[in-house]
């Protein structure tokens, strides 16, 4: 595998940054995970947009334009042969000192790993998934906002250990005031009737990109879309649930907290938007 790294495309086991790296000291950075599909990278101008955002939002000035880090990921891509699977943009503030002030780091470093994508079990996509909430809540907007993708994921982790110990795989995270936010690593949806409800955005979510096109596909369905405040009540009482993600893609919900949602087996909307995306992702992106 051929890592990109400033520029320069290194061997794996040559691909590695300074353990001076405020990435590593402090998870000072920024980062998206991008999909390939059928020789094209799914939704590359919004993820490379929302990386610009990221690094704006933490004053990290991206050493890169976009049209020059849209090139790289398609240049990785190709350097690895790579038409389905997983691609990792990692900015990072880069070197400096063991003092946590990035005014002393030299230049940000700048990664595109492209790589296989280790998905839920086929499984779970067909019979559904059984999560727990968790509680670890998400950041607050006035500390670390969480539409910011930073690599300080600390927050998510400890919901994801959380699930696991409840021997589950996903987690529902709360906010501060008790509300649904997302997942640890997803967005998350109800469906009730022809009704379509997901978190706002201010609930403490990721922006997330596959949550995007999903509310444009359930509109194209006739459902209705809409964002408000929800609570673990509403998630029980649901007829569909299911979580989006790049990696996760659509994966249905079947038990929240020890309630079976619907019928207990993925709903009829939630297969059908399943169906839509995957006949979106194997048409639709940047060409490789
Ligand atoms: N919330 C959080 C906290 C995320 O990290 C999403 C929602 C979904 O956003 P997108 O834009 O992907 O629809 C994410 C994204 C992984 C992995 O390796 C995680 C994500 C994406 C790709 C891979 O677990 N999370």
């Amino acid at each position: 595998m051929k890592i990109y790294i400033d520029g320069k495309f290194l061997d794996e086991k040559n691909a590695k940054v300074s353990v001076f790296d405020h990435g590593l000291l402090y998870g000072d950075g920024v980062f998206e995970g991008i999909r390939a599909y059928n020789g094209r990278v799914f939704k590359l101008k919004e993820h490379v947009e929302r990386l610009y955002y990221s690094a704006k939002a933490i004053l990290l000035t991206i050493p890169i334009t976009p049209e020059a880090m849209t090139q790289a990921v398609l240049a990785t891509c190709r350097k690895n042969n790579l038409t389905n699977g997983y691609i990792r943009l990692v900015v990072t503030r880069g070197p400096g000192t063991l003092g946590l002030n990035p005014n002393r780091c030299t230049k940000p470093c700048v990664i595109v790993i492209a790589d296989k994508i280790q998905l839920y079990p086929q499984e779970m996509y067909e019979r559904g998934m059984d999560i727990v909430t968790v509680p670890t809540t998400r950041n607050l907007h006035s500390a670390l906002n969480p539409a910011i993708k930073s690599l300080n994921y600390l927050n998510n982790i400890l919901a994801k250990i959380e699930a696991n110990n409840a021997g589950v795989e996903e987690a529902i995270m709360l906010n501060a005031e008790g509300f649904v936010a997302e997942c640890t690593g997803d967005n998350i949806f109800i469906v009730k009737g022809k009704n379509m409800f997901t978190p706002p955005l201010s609930a403490g979510a990721l922006y997330g990109i596959t949550r995007g096109v999903v509310i444009e596909l359930a509109k194209e369905m006739g459902l209705t879309v809409s964002e408000p405040n929800l609570t673990r009540y509403d998630m029980f009482n649901a007829e569909e649930c299911f979580l989006t993600g790049t990696g996760a893609e659509l994966i249905p919900v079947v038990k929240i907290d020890g309630r079976v949602i619907g019928t207990g087996q993925p709903g009829a909307a939630t297969r059908s938007l399943i169906e839509r995306y995957h006949a979106l992702t194997k048409v639709s992106g940047e060409p490789i």
